[in-house]
C-alpha cells in the first residue's frame, strides 16, 4: 500500500480541477489495480523481469559460459540466470541490464517439455562446451577442464500466488481499502477537493461569506421591535461605512459586539440585517463549526477565518452561539476534554487582539448566556459592547405580529393588539410560529381566511402542546381533574395578587391532563405578596383534591415542583425569609471555582429546608382554607368544567362574582369573550 504516496499528487490535481467529477473510489480502484498488477506480474517497476527463451538460445549461453545458475521451478520450467559481467559486456543481454549498471536480477525462462529431456539436453550441452574448451589444450589442462564443475540445475518449489497466502493477502487488502473508504467517508462530506467539509479542508474556516454577489435580503425594516438593539448595531454599521468620522476625533473603532438574549429573540436575524444593511462582506459562522474531533482544527479555523476577513476588510464576522467555544476556561478542570475548546478560544482571543482596531473587521457574536462566557472575551478591546436582545414587550410583539401577519390572508376579526396582549413571554420565533400554526389550522378547517379563533387556538397549542381529546379518561379521573383545575381557578380568583385567569381546561394537552392559564402581568420585579399568592394559587389544585376527596394524587407533580423551586428561590436567593435573613446565595458570575457545593453551612442548609417547608405548608393551608370557605362555588365550577371541559374568565366570574380585589381595567379590557373564545377548540 505504500504506493499510495505516489498517488497523492494526482489526488491534489483532481481537487484543483473541479470540472472533472473526481471520485475517491477511482483512487481506490487504481490502487487496487496497481497492487494486483505488482502481485501477478511477479515483477514491477525496477524489479526482476523475465524473458521467454528457446533451447537454442540456452544452448548458446551455456557454450559461451555465460550462465550463472539455473533454477528448475516446480519441475515445470527453468530459470536461466546470466553472469553479471556477461550481461554488461555482451550486447545480446542488453535487455537484462538494470538501470544502475551494477546489479542484474533478470533472467530467462525456458519452458521444457519434460524434466528428463531438459536434463539430458543440458548435460549434453555442457559436455560439448567442455569439449570445445579443451580444443588445443594440454592433457593436464583438459583434465582440469573436464573436472571443473558444471552449472547444476537447482530444483526449487514455488507455490502459486493463491497457494502462497495470496488469497488472504488479497482479503486483507480489500479489508483495509474498505476501512479507509469508511474513514474517508466519515470525514468527507461532499465531493473531493477544496469544498467545505472535505478531507482537505479541516483547517479551513467554514464561514459562509455574504458579499455583493450573495445578497442578503434582510434589512433593519424586517426586524420588528428591538429598537435599542437596532440603534446600537446601526452604529456599528456606521463605523464600517464612515470610519473617518470616528477616527478623525481620535476614537478607536470597537472590535466586537456581543448580542445577548434568550433563544428566538432575533439575534441571528439582527446580524443578518446588519449584513443586508452594511454592504460590506459578512462572514457568518456558528460557534460549533469550530469544534471538530481533530486536535488543533478549531484554532486553525479561527486563524483561517481572520485571515480571510482581513483580506476582505472592511467586513463583519458573525459568530452564532459563541458559547460553544467561549465558555469560561478551566471550569470543568476534571474532564480534560476541554483542551481543544480552550485552544480554539485562546486563538480567538489572540486574533481579536492581533489586528489593529482600525483594520475594519468587526466581530459580532450571539449567545443566550453571556454569564458563562470567559471573562477574557468580554473585556474591553474584545467584545467590549454587549447588546441585549430581550423578549419583546407588548408593543414590540404587536410589531412582530404585524411583520408575520403580512403574508397571511386575514379575516376582519383578527385583532393584533389582543394577540399581543395574550402572548406575554413569547419570543419573536414563537410569534412567527403562532402565525404559521394559525394559517395551518385555518387551512385544516377549510377556511378561506385565517380567523381570530385560529390564532387563539395556535397560541393555546404553542403554550400547552397538542390537544389530545382521544385520551381515554374515566369519569372518576375526570372528576378529580375537574376539581383540581377548579381549585386553581377558585383560589386564584380570591387572591389579591394572583395573576388574572384566562382559561381553564380539562382537555388533555401535551403532557398535562388539564390546565389553568393565567395572563401574567408584564412586570420587571415581583413583590413578596405576588410570589406568595402565586404559590397559594399553584397549590390550589392539590388543596382542592385534598378538601373535596380527602385523597390526593400524583397529578400535582408539576405544581409542587414549581412551588418548591419558587420557595427555595425566595428563601435562598431573594432574601425573603426572616429566619434565613436578608441575604442571597445566588451566584450570577457562574464561577464556582472555589466551591464544590453549596455556599452555606450544613446548618443554614437545614434552616433553608425548614423555612421552605414552613412556607409551603402555610401556603397550602391557606389554599385549603379558601376552598373550604368557597366550597359551594368550587363544586359549581368543577361541575361546569366536567360539563363544558373548557371554561373562561366570564364563567368563573358568573359563579364567584367580580374579583374581590379587582385590579383596574387591565384584565377586563382583554376579555376573551369578544374574540370568539366561547367554544372549545375543535382540533
Ligand atoms: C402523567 N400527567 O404523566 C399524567 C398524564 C392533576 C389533572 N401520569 O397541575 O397534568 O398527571 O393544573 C410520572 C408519575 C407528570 C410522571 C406522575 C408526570 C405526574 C397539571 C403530573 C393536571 N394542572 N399533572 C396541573 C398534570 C400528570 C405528572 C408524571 C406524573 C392533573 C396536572 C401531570
Ligand atoms: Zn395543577
Amino acid at each position: 500500500m505504500d504506493k499510495q504516496t505516489n498517488q497523492k499528487p494526482s489526488l491534489k490535481n483532481g481537487g484543483n480541477n473541479r470540472k472533472v467529477r473526481f471520485n475517491i473510489y477511482w483512487v481506490y480502484g487504481l490502487l487496487l489495480l496497481v497492487f494486483l498488477y505488482l502481485q501477478f506480474s511477479g515483477g514491477g517497476f525496477g524489479g526482476p523481469r523475465s524473458f521467454d527463451t528457446t533451447w537454442h538460445a540456452v544452448d548458446k549461453m551455456i557454450k559461451q559460459d555465460d550462465v550463472a545458475k539455473i533454477l528448475v521451478v516446480n519441475n515445470a520450467f527453468a530459470e536461466v540466470y546470466i553472469k553479471t559481467e556477461s550481461v554488461y559486456q555482451k550486447p545480446e543481454y542488453e535487455k537484462l541490464r538494470n538501470a544502475d549498471g551494477h546489479t542484474n536480477s533478470s533472467y530467462y525462462v525456458y519452458k521444457f517439455l519434460t524434466i528428463e529431456d531438459f536434463q539430458k539436453k543440458l548435460e549434453q550441452a555442457q559436455q560439448e562446451a567442455k569439449m570445445a574448451d579443451t580444443v588445443g589444450k594440454s592433457p593436464l589442462q583438459k583434465q582440469q577442464i573436464m573436472q571443473t564443475p558444471v552449472v547444476e540445475p537447482e530444483p526449487v518449489v514455488r507455490k502459486s500466488f493463491w497457494e502462497d497466502g495470496g488469497f488472504s493477502m488479497l482479503l486483507w487488502i480489500l479489508f483495509s481499502v474498505l476501512m479507509m473508504v469508511m474513514i474517508f467517508r466519515m470525514f468527507n462530506r461532499g465531493p473531493m477537493g477544496g469544498g467545505a467539509g472535505s478531507v482537505f479542508s479541516f483547517g479551513k474556516s467554514k464561514a459562509q461569506l455574504y458579499d455583493k454577489d450573495t445578497r442578503v435580503n434582510v434589512t433593519f425594516k424586517d426586524v420588528a421591535g428591538l429598537d435599542e438593539a437596532k440603534e446600537e448595531i446601526m452604529e456599528i454599521v456606521d463605523f464600517l461605512k464612515n470610519p473617518k468620522r470616528y477616527t478623525s476625533l481620535g476614537g478607536k473603532i470597537p472590535k466586537g459586539a456581543l448580542l445577548v438574549g434568550p433563544p428566538g429573540t432575533g439575534k441571528t436575524l439582527l446580524a443578518k440585517a446588519v449584513a443586508g444593511e452594511a454592504q460590506v462582506p459578512f462572514f457568518s459562522m456558528s460557534g460549533s463549526d469550530f469544534v471538530e474531533m481533530f486536535v488543533g482544527v478549531g484554532a486553525s479555523r479561527v486563524r483561517d477565518l481572520f485571515r480571510n476577513a482581513k483580506e476582505k476588510a472592511p467586513c463583519i464576522i458573525f459568530i452564532d452561539e459563541i458559547d460553544a467555544i467561549g465558555r469560561a476556561r478551566g471550569k470543568n478542570a476534571f474532564t480534560g476534554a476541554n483542551d481543544e475548546r480552550e485552544n480554539t478560544l485562546n486563538q480567538l482571543l489572540t486574533e481579536m487582539d492581533g489586528f489593529g482596531s482600525n483594520s475594519g473587521v468587526i466581530i459580532l457574536a450571539a449567545t443566550n448566556r453571556a454569564e458563562i462566557l470567559d471573562k477574557a472575551l468580554l473585556r474591553a478591546g474584545r467584545f467590549d459592547r454587549q447588546i441585549s436582545v430581550d423578549l419583546p414587550e407588548m408593543e414590540e410583539r404587536k410589531a412582530i405580529f404585524n411583520v408575520h401577519l403580512k403574508p397571511l390572508k386575514l379575516a376582519k376579526d383578527v385583532d393584533v393588539v389582543f394577540l399581543a396582549k395574550q402572548t406575554p413571554g413569547f419570543s419573536g420565533a414563537d410569534i412567527a410560529n403562532v402565525c404559521n400554526e394559525a394559517a395551518l389550522i385555518a387551512a385544516r378547517r377549510n377556511k378561506k381566511e385565517v380567523e381570530m379563533k385560529d390564532f387563539l387556538d395556535a397560541v393555546d397549542r404553542i403554550v400547552g402542546g397538542l390537544e389530545r381529546r382521544s385520551k381515554i379518561i374515566s369519569p372518576e379521573e375526570k372528576k378529580v381533574i375537574a376539581y383540581h383545575e377548579a381549585g386553581h381557578a377558585s383560589v386564584s380568583w380570591m387572591l389579591r395578587y394572583a395573576n388574572p385567569l384566562v382559561k381553564v381546561t380539562i382537555v388533555p394537552r401535551g403532557k398535562s391532563l388539564g390546565a389553568a392559564w393565567y395572563l401574567p402581568e408584564e412586570r420587571q420585579i415581583t413583590t413578596l405578596e405576588q410570589m406568595h399568592d402565586e404559590m397559594v394559587a399553584t397549590l390550589g389544585g392539590r388543596a382542592s383534591e385534598d378538601v373535596v376527596f380527602g385523597r390526593i394524587s400524583t397529578g400535582a407533580l408539576n405544581d409542587l415542583e414549581k412551588v418548591t423551586k419558587q420557595a427555595y428561590a425566595m428563601v435562598a436567593y431573594f432574601g425573603m425569609n426572616k429566619e434565613v435573613g436578608t441575604l442571597s446565595y445566588y451566584d450570577s458570575t457562574g464561577e464556582q471555582e472555589y466551591s464544590f457545593g453549596k455556599p452555606y453551612s450544613e446548618k443554614t442548609s437545614e434552616l433553608i429546608d425548614k423555612e421552605v417547608r414552613k412556607m409551603i405548608d402555610s401556603a397550602y393551608e391557606e389554599a385549603k382554607e379558601i376552598l373550604r370557605m368557597n366550597r359551594d362555588k368550587l363544586d359549581k365550577l368543577a361541575h361546569l368544567l366536567m360539563d363544558k371541559e373548557v371554561m373562561f374568565r366570564e364563567d368563573v366570574e358568573a359563579v364567584f362574582g367580580p374579583r374581590p380585589f379587582s385590579t383596574e381595567g387591565a384584565a377586563e379590557e382583554m376579555s376573551p369573550g369578544e374574540a370568539g373564545l366561547e367554544q372549545p377548540s375543535d382540533l
